[in-house]
Parts: C-alpha cells; sequence; structure tokens
C-alpha cells in the first residue's frame, strides 16, 4: 500500500542534492510536483503542498534537513484535515455506524472487514442487514459474517429497513453489543428516493457515525460523491476501499482535504483482514520511506500471538530458529494479509514490496516445495539443520523429488532467513519483525 506515492516522495527526495542553493530547492520541488500529478494527486491539493514546503523551507534556511522537516509538516497538515483518528467507541455502548456509499463501491465487505477488526479487539458486534434493495444482498452478508463468525440481524419479511434497523437496535442495546454496524443498499446521490430512505434510516439509527465508503478506482469521483453525501446526509469519514486495485495512489493524499472529512480506513483486497487503520502520522512515516512499525506489530501481533512471537525471539538470538520454525512461520502469514502490504511497513522495504505484489503465497509453489522438502527430512534434521551434509540433502531431494540444486537453494534460503532475524532481533520495538523475516524467506522475497 502507498507504493506509488512512497516512491514520488522518496525518488524526490533522493534526487536533493542540496549546497544550500536556491536551485537545487526548485528543482526538488519540481520533481516531486511531477510525480504527485503523476500520481493523480489533485492539482489543488499538490500545489498547496509545494507552496508550503516551499515557504517553510525558506525560512528555515535552505538544506536537505530543512526540506525534509517541511515536507513532513505539509503532508502531516494535509492529512491531518479533520482529525487524526482510528476508530471511535461512542460514550455509552453500543456504537452504531452507519454504512453508506454508491452501489458496488464496497460497503458490504468493509462491513464485514470493519466487524473482522473490531473482534480482534475483542468487541462484541452486531452487523444489520439494511440492504433490503439488491436481491441477495442479505444472503452475501450472511456468508461475510458466517465466515468471520460474527453476528447478523437480518430480516427478510419486511422491504423497509427502518424496522429492520429499530429492532436490531433494540436487540442490540438488550444483549450488551458494543459495536453495531449497519450495511445500507448502494444509491446514488441522485436519486432522491432512495437518499430519502437513507435519512430515515439514519433517523432511526441515530449514528455514532456515518462511514461512506469509496471505490478508489473512482479516482476524482470518489471526492465528488463523498462531497455529495457530506451535503446530503452528513458524513464523519471515508473509507477508501478497493486501493490494491489503484497503481497511483494519489486520492488518498488529497481526499481529507478535498472533502473536509478525514480519511479512516483503508481497504486493500478481498479478504476480510485487508483493512488498514488511516493514521496520518503513521502514513507520513510510510510516505517518507521510514516504515511503520506500530502497523506493522499490530498486524504481526493478530495473526502471531505473544507466546509464540516470544519464543521465536529467543531462538532467533539463540540461532537455534529451525525448520519446524520455518513452516509455522510461513503458515501463519496467511492469516496476515497480502506480502506486499506487510513488506511496505518496514523501513526500508517500501521498494521491495513492488517486487513481490504479485507473490501468492497461498498458492506458492515455492511454498509447497519447501513444505515437501521439510515433511522429507527426518525429525532430527528439521530440529538441527546443521545435519545437513550432502548424502543426506540427496537423500531429502530424492523424497521429495525436487533437484539437488532446488533443495540447496531453499537450505540456503533459510539460512538466510535467519541472518536477517537474528540481526533485527536487537532492536528494541522490533519484537515482531523477526518472525517476519523468516517469513520473508520463505516468501522468496530476497531472491528477486
Ligand atoms: N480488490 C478489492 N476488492 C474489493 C475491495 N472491497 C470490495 N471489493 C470487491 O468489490 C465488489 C463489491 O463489493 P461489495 O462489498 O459487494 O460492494 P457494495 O458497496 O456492498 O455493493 P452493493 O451492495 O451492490 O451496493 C466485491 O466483489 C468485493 O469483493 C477491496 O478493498 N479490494
Ligand atoms: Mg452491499
Amino acid at each position: 500500500m502507498f507504493g506509488a506515492l512512497t516512491d514520488s516522495f522518496t525518488s524526490a527526495i533522493r534526487k536533493i542534492r542540496f549546497h544550500d542553493d536556491d536551485k537545487a530547492l526548485t528543482k526538488a520541488l519540481g520533481e516531486l510536483k511531477k510525480s504527485l500529478l503523476k500520481a493523480d494527486v489533485n492539482h489543488k491539493v499538490v500545489k498547496t503542498l509545494i507552496d508550503q514546503v516551499q515557504i517553510e523551507t525558506r525560512q528555515n534556511g535552505i538544506g536537505k534537513d530543512q526540506f525534509l522537516a517541511a515536507l513532513r509538516k505539509a503532508l502531516h497538515d494535509l492529512l491531518e484535515i479533520g482529525g487524526n483518528r482510528g476508530f471511535i467507541f461512542a460514550s455509552k455502548p453500543p456504537t452504531v455506524i452507519l454504512m453508506t456509499g454508491l452501489q458496488g463501491s464496497g460497503k458490504t465487505t468493509t462491513t464485514g472487514k470493519l466487524a473482522y477488526y473490531l473482534k480482534s479487539k475483542q468487541k462484541k458486534v452486531m452487523v444489520v442487514a439494511a440492504d433490503l434493495q439488491r436481491l441477495a444482498a442479505v444472503e452475501q452478508l450472511r456468508q461475510i459474517t458466517a465466515q468471520i463468525g460474527i453476528e447478523l440481524y437480518d430480516d427478510e419479511t419486511t422491504k423497509n429497513p427502518v424496522d429492520v434497523v429499530k429492532a436490531a437496535l433494540k436487540k442490540a442495546e438488550n444483549s450488551l453489543y458494543d459495536v453495531v454496524l449497519i450495511d445500507t443498499a448502494g444509491r446514488l446521490a441522485i436519486d432522491e428516493e432512495l437518499m430519502q430512505e437513507l435519512k430515515e434510516v439514519k433517523k432511526a439509527a441515530n449514528p455514532s457515525e456515518i462511514f461512506y465508503v469509496a471505490d478508489s478506482l473512482t479516482g476524482q469521483d470518489a471526492v465528488k460523491t463523498a462531497t455529495s453525501f457530506k451535503e446530503q446526509i452528513g458524513i464523519d469519514g471515508v473509507i477508501l476501499s478497493k486501493y490494491d486495485g489503484d497503481s497511483k495512489g494519489g486520492v488518498a493524499l488529497g481526499l481529507a482535504s478535498q472533502v473536509e472529512v478525514p480519511l479512516r480506513f483503508i481497504g486493500s483486497g478481498e479478504k476480510m483482514e485487508d483493512l488498514e487503520i488511516f493514521l496520518p502520522e503513521r502514513v507520513v512515516n510510510r510516505l517518507m520511506g521510514f516504515g511503520d512499525i506500530e502497523g506493522l506489530a499490530e498486524k504481526t501481533a493478530s495473526a502471531i500471538d505473544e507466546k509464540t512471537a516470544k519464543k521465536l525471539t529467543k531462538k532467533i538470538q539463540k540461532g537455534e530458529f529451525n525448520f519446524n520454525d520455518f513452516l509455522e512461520q510461513m503458515e501463519s502469514i496467511k492469516k496476515m494479509g497480502s506480502m506486499s502490504s506487510i513488506m511496505g511497513m518496514i523501513p526500508g522495504m517500501g521498494n521491495m514490496s513492488k517486487a513481490i505484489k504479485d507473490f501468492d503465497i497461498e498458492n506458492s509453489s515455492e511454498l509447497k516445495n519447501i513444505k515437501a522438502m521439510v515433511s522429507s527430512m527426518t525429525k532430527r534434521e528439521r530440529e538441527n539443520p546443521e545435519l545437513l551434509n550432502n548424502a543426506r540433502k540427496q537423500r531429502i531431494a530424492n523424497g521429495c523429488g525436487l533437484s539437488i540444486v532446488e533443495v540447496n537453494r531453499m537450505i540456503k534460503q533459510f539460512k538466510n532467513a535467519g541472518k536477517m532475524a537474528k540481526k533485527f532481533s536487537g532492536k528494541a520495538g522490533m519484537k515482531n519483525l523477526q518472525s517476519l523475516m523468516g517469513q520473508m524467506g520463505g516468501a522468496n522475497a530476497l531472491r528477486r
């Protein structure tokens, strides 16, 4: 995520060769402007950003540090419009969220993702099926909620979403739910009848917040439609969906300042775990190539429990990381969402994330080969990779139907992963990184 945008910033930053002269600043700003426009950031937003960086750099004396500081501040100012916040719980539960948006924008999927996210935070969540327009909409939600183990409130005997919402809220209050997510039908802002229905649903739900789910593939139209919903219904946040399909990504940068409503979450895939909180501070770090350690820790923490992570850290530090751990780690990455989104969060690895964007761990032949190889090892060999001499490697190769060259390569990869992991394990706050490094070896990322 943010791959294209991060490239714009890091390449502009890299190109600055400041010798304290004005020409260098103009050139750097020109580079930045060009690449932001190429990334589809709105031209007015680009102008505001560039002007601010220019003025502030000049004020503080032209130099690379001053430029970087000014850029960081300008990005912050831009993204923080409307507030810097994740999910906000109402002071009195249940927190009621109304999901709105155009047809097919991703409301139902995002409702599922939010429910899944809140469940991982130990919240008791109810999803309400208030899309009674589209055929099979309720069934779609039933499947999604069943998959993630979330309570669904539905009533297909009525065509009136207001009735459904009222009954659902009564149940949520009685049964002490923390959060109620209401999925509504897709509609156009120009469709007066459906907008009227939404207003009535809003009145009945009295939501803590209204989210507008915008399809990032619609580019600047996402800004227009969000603004229109804001004017007619009132929205408290935007969730940008399908960001994984948006190779440019610029709309995320300008959205908050253009709509004057904060961007709250970003959806980056069809899976339930493909949702990220949009927190300006973190995003600025990533855009400037510093990675997002907190986000990474959050992702890994939900996939690997703390005990496993600690055990692994110890093993790695002692140089005892073995094939069983290696396999286990690769398996757990499946729970974590796409590899490239994780890579983008690691400092300095932003570029690599692009290289492995298309890597599909679940269907990876590499993973299958590694599994086959490990299953051809004896128990002792798995626990003690040092035992693997040529004769043993040949036996393993025969056993798993791979060539000795393949086996050697995978063993080498495993060893590299272990080394990398050890290197990272010393740094404070990076507790989860080492396990990730193990996984990266499995994902074959380093070879590409
Ligand atoms: N790649 C990708 N696909 C997504 C994302 N979010 C949703 N989709 C897909 O977009 C399509 C439409 O998603 P829905 O959640 O059904 O959209 P909706 O807004 O509820 O649609 P209606 O109820 O018909 O208005 C589905 O095929 C989803 O899998 C995303 O972040 N990335
Ligand atoms: Mg839907």
